[in-house]
C-alpha cells in the first residue's frame, strides 16, 4: 500500500510540474507572439512616416521642376550671339535689339560662361547713378563676377561693363568707358 501510495504522489507530482511546464511554455509564447506583432507595428509604423517623407520630398522636387519646366517654355529656348562690329557700348547694345536680342543679362554663376574668346561689352551699368549698377532690364545688380580691383570707375568715367575671357571665369568683369569700341555679348 505504502508503496502504491508513493507511485501515485510521484505521478502527481510529475503531473503537477508538466502542468506548470506547459503552462509556462504556452504563456512564453504568447508573450513572444504578441513583441513579436508589436515590432511589427512599430516597423509598419516607421516605414510608413519615412515613405510619407519620401513622397513629400518627391512632391516639392516635382513642383520645382514643372515650375524650372513653365518658366523654360515661357522664355523659350535662349541664344546667346555676339557682334561682329566694333561699337560703343550704346550702339552694341542697338546692334543686339535690331535683331530681337539686348546685352546679356548675367544673373547665375551658369551663366557667367566664357563663350567668346575677345572681350566683349555685358548688358551691365551704372550710367544712371555712379556705382549702381543695374541691368538692360532695369533690374539691379546681386551678384558681381569682378576682376580684382573692379569695379574702380578710372578718372570717374567707367559706367559700362564689359567681360574679360582671358581672367578667371568667376572673375573677369571690368568697367570701362562706355565710349569704347567692343563688340557685344547678345542674348536673344
Ligand atoms: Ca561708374
Ligand atoms: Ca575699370
Amino acid at each position: 500500500v505504502c508503496f502504491c501510495f508513493y507511485i501515485k504522489s510521484i505521478n502527481s507530482i510529475c503531473f503537477s510540474w508538466l502542468h506548470i511546464l506547459l503552462y509556462s511554455i504556452s504563456r512564453s509564447f504568447v508573450i513572444i507572439e504578441q513583441t513579436f506583432k508589436e515590432h511589427c507595428q512599430l516597423l509598419r509604423k516607421v516605414k510608413f512616416e519615412m515613405l510619407t517623407i519620401i513622397i513629400i520630398n518627391l512632391t516639392d522636387e516635382k513642383d520645382q521642376l514643372q515650375r524650372d519646366f513653365d518658366s523654360l517654355n515661357k522664355k523659350g529656348p535662349v541664344c546667346f550671339f555676339k557682334s561682329t562690329e566694333l561699337k560703343s557700348w550704346s550702339d552694341s547694345r542697338q546692334y543686339c535689339r535690331d535683331r530681337g536680342a539686348d546685352l546679356v543679362i548675367i544673373n547665375t554663376e551658369e551663366k557667367q560662361v566664357s563663350l567668346f574668346s575677345e572681350r566683349v561689352w555685358i548688358g551691365l551699368s551704372d550710367t544712371e547713378n555712379e556705382g549702381i549698377m543695374k541691368w538692360v532690364d532695369n533690374s539691379r545688380l546681386k551678384q558681381g563676377f569682378w576682376h580684382n580691383g573692379e569695379p574702380n570707375n578710372q578718372d570717374g568715367n567707367e559706367d559700362c561693363i564689359e567681360l574679360m575671357p582671358s581672367n578667371p571665369v568667376l572673375n573677369n568683369w571690368n568697367d570701362l568707358p562706355c565710349s569704347q569700341e567692343k563688340k557685344g555679348f547678345c542674348e536673344k
